[in-house]
């Protein structure tokens, strides 16, 4: 049984806008002081999503390289960029997401319906994102939006080999409206099906809105790790918004030391996933 808990912090997304929700880190700066705090908190992982001058999504190449370089400049976070950004961005620029050269990124595992939208990820995609990210030595966290997701993950893996660092990892989110429910039930079957893939593999798993509760506890119990952040959750409780990503974060390390699995620190992490010492 896993003794530590990897926890991400999700701490922006692409959904929220600054103008419904003023906590939102949205400029570098707003971004390293969230990702300090969450550091000292226990988180071990930033995913991130920038945002423009006008706080709306981009995936605007330099502004990446920026951000990737403030956040390694201020904490040992492993750095992990989302490649899935909004699901206005056309492919050719997830792809470039990648010249930023982050420490890991994110590699969702099929298309899903996405509230009113649909987050597109066609299977030729997704291989040139699993193998761009082979060659580059970028280690990724493949996103799981539903259960069949994962026989994807199996097919992939089969055709075109393990990722950079040979460690798989994957992470269920959970209670997009779309895709699959935010229960203990979703997350066993998807647990079970995690035996199929390689040995070693681990899950994280991401319960949107107010399913994070149920489902960090799933988690916890079943030996995943956890992601946690306003990307994914804005209410921390019934009539409560959420203050800030510390917040959740401390809620979500006040769980995992309740069930005797404290966070793990970035170093810890990075041997984990496979990544790099840093220097
Ligand atoms: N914003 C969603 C459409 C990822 O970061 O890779 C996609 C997403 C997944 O957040
Ligand atoms: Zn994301």
């Amino acid at each position: 049984m896993t003794t530590t808990t990897l926890i991400t912090v999700a701490p922006t997304g692409a959904e929220s806008s600054k103008a419904d929700v003023p906590a939102l880190p949205v400029t570098i700066d707003e971004l390293v002081v969230t990702a300090k705090e969450c550091e000292a908190l226990g988180a071990a992982v930033i995913h991130v999503h920038i945002r423009d001058d006008d706080a709306r999504p981009t995936l605007d190449p330099g502004r990446l390289r920026a951000t990737v370089a403030a956040l390694r400049e201020s904490t040992d976070l492993v750095v992990q960029l989302s490649s899935g950004g909004a699901v206005t961005d056309p492919e050719a620029d997830r792809l470039a997401v990648l010249d930023a050269a982050p420490d890991m990124a994110s590699c969702t595992m099929g298309t899903v319906n996405f509230g009113d939208d649909v987050f597109l990820n066609r299977w030729e995609f997704i291989v040139d994102l699993h193998t761009r990210m082979q060659e580059r030595g970028i280690v990724p966290e493949y996103e799981i939006f539903d259960l069949g997701h994962l026989t994807a993950l199996q097919r992939l893996l089969g055709k075109y080999g393990l990722p950079a660092g040979g460690h798989v990892h994957v992470d269920f989110v959970m209670g997009v409206p779309g895709g699959m429910p935010g229960t203990a039930d979703a997350l066993v079957a998807c647990r079970q099906a995690v035996r199929d893939l390689p040995e070693g593999t681990t899950f994280a798993a991401t319960g949107v809105g107010r399913t994070t509760i149920p489902v960090m506890l799933a988690a916890l119990s079943t030996g995943g790790h956890l992601r946690v952040g306003m990307e994914d959750t804005l209410t921390y409780a019934k009539g409560r918004p959420v203050d800030s990503n510390m917040q959740l974060v401390a809620r979500a390390v006040g769980f995992a030391r309740l069930a005797e699995r404290p966070p793990m620190s970035p170093a810890e992490a990075r041997e984990l996933l496979g990544i790099p010492a840093r220097p």
